[in-house]
């Protein structure tokens, strides 16, 4: 399904009175807007292409249609969204679900698309068909040597397909640990899995980072082998000085502070990247900013001074990527939802009063310190993210201008009702 720009044009100039009239209200308000509208243009969010389609629960699943078949319809549904919004421009690829066949034809289709490759994923959590032993009992922890050397020999294909590709970074999460008390040593676990992603760490090229992505639970429900950021700072400060922390919002205990996890890792120079998405319970994967935006505000005023005080450019020294699964919602219009909240978050950290804030903090002045962090969150910023977009050429209202050239119908139109996506 191609957009073209005189559907976005026309779309725009119906509401552009009305957002300039809004906008103006803004700059009027909050100081410097035309600093934060120039992060907004050059901030780009990674999409998963295991989020374009249907996630489905163990329950079952509803599939919406029109979803990507393979990893050429994939980055077309990406480059749509980035042609809407002009924020998603990268794709994150999952081996083995996406590998692919022409490698040139793929570089070329992300470019015409204006996209780029954002972390390659490795997939040791499932048994893919004609490999010799099972991860049943985990990958890089397992006690059989031949198991975790296969789960070594995919992670470096993987890098090496993402050398082919263009990519720089490989995120690694495991599903490893145990269901029961008992079932396996932790410290040989540990060990056993240090030792493996020292072996794939070795197989970097200079250019690279690897992500270690730590999760509390699910699917083992006793211990996981990368359970919380402590394990994967370990892992990360004895791997050395390409291996980070990845941070998925979904994947701690319920009501840890993750903006202090931010902050903290922020401090140690080992914080790599995010998998933005929203929960009220456990790993949900839903929309980002739908159930505690005030969460996702707070991280982003952790993340803009805690990259501030390091000089690192905003825009590229973090991996910023969504990773989320989507069971009743269309997943396109799930993904441009994420994006916008993440976008808005990160206007509003961009509007805290910096030095008046550190003034409230020196002094002691704990209702001040509140009181600017939610003038900064309740001020709707929405105009400052649209007009981002409308300066970069894409939608002022990309979810409306999606329904309206019904792209959903299109899809399904071309790629048929009964579709299954490859992805979590
Ligand atoms: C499983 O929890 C998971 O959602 C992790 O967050 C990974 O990042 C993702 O799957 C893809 O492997
Ligand atoms: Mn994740
Ligand atoms: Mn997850």
């Amino acid at each position: 399904m191609i957009l073209e720009n005189y559907q976005i044009a026309s779309h725009n100039s119906e509401l552009l009175a009305k957002h300039q009239r809004r906008l103006a209200f803004i700059a009027d308000e909050v100081a410097d807007t035309e600093a934060i509208i120039q992060k907004l243009i050059n901030f780009q969010i990674g999409i998963p292409s295991w989020a374009l389609g249907t996630g489905g629960t163990r329950f079952g699943r509803f599939s919406s249609g029109g979803e990507p078949r393979n990893i050429e319809e994939k980055i077309e549904d990406i480059g749509l969204l980035h042609k809407l919004n002009a924020a998603s421009g990268s794709i994150s690829l999952h081996i083995p679900w996406d590998t692919a066949d022409d490698v040139q034809a793929i570089k070329a289709l992300v470019a015409q698309h204006g996209l780029s490759f954002d972390a390659m994923n490795s997939n040791t959590f499932q048994d893919q068909a004609g490999q010799a032993h099972s991860y049943k009992f985990g990958s890089l922890q397992h006690v059989n040597k031949g198991v975790r050397k296969q789960a070594i020999e995919h992670n470096i294909e993987v890098i090496r397909q993402g050398v082919e590709l263009g990519s720089k970074a490989l995120t690694v999460w495991l599903a490893d640990g145990s269901c029961f008390p008992g079932q396996l040593n932790f410290r040989t676990a540990f060990q056993n899995t240090l030792e493996s992603l020292q072996e794939i760490y070795a197989a970097l090229p200079a250019d690279w980072k690897v992500f270690v992505e730590y999760k509390a639970f699910e699917p083992n429900f006793y211990s996981t082998t990368v359970g919380d950021w402590g394990q994967s700072l370990l892992y990360a400060s004895k791997l050395g000085p390409k291996a980070y922390t990845l941070v998925d919002l979904g994947h701690h205990l319920p009501n840890a502070n993750i903006e202090q996890i931010v902050s903290l890792l922020l401090m140690e120079g080992k914080l790599g990247g995010f998998h933005f998405n929203d929960s009220k319970y456990g790993d949900d994967d839903l929309t980002a900013g739908s159930l505690k935006p005030y969460q996702l505000f707070l991280i982003f005023n952790e993340l803009v001074e805690g990259m501030d005080a390091r000089n690192m450019k905003h825009h590229s020294d973090l991996g910023w990527m969504i990773d989320a699964s989507h069971n009743v919602k269309d997943p396109l219009e799930d993904l441009l939802q994420s994006v916008e909240a993440i976008m808005l978050a990160y206007a509003q950290a961009l509007s805290v009063d910096r030095k008046a804030l550190e003034q409230a903090q020196e002094a002691n002045d704990v209702a001040r310190a509140q009181e600017l962090l939610q003038q900064a969150f309740r001020t709707d910023l929405r105009p400052l993210v649209a007009e981002a977009r409308l300066r970069a050429g894409a939608a002022l209202a990309p979810l409306e201008l999606f329904r309206k050239i019904k792209v959903r119908e299109e899809l399904i139109k071309s790629r048929g009702l009964k579709t299954v996506a490859t992805g979590l």
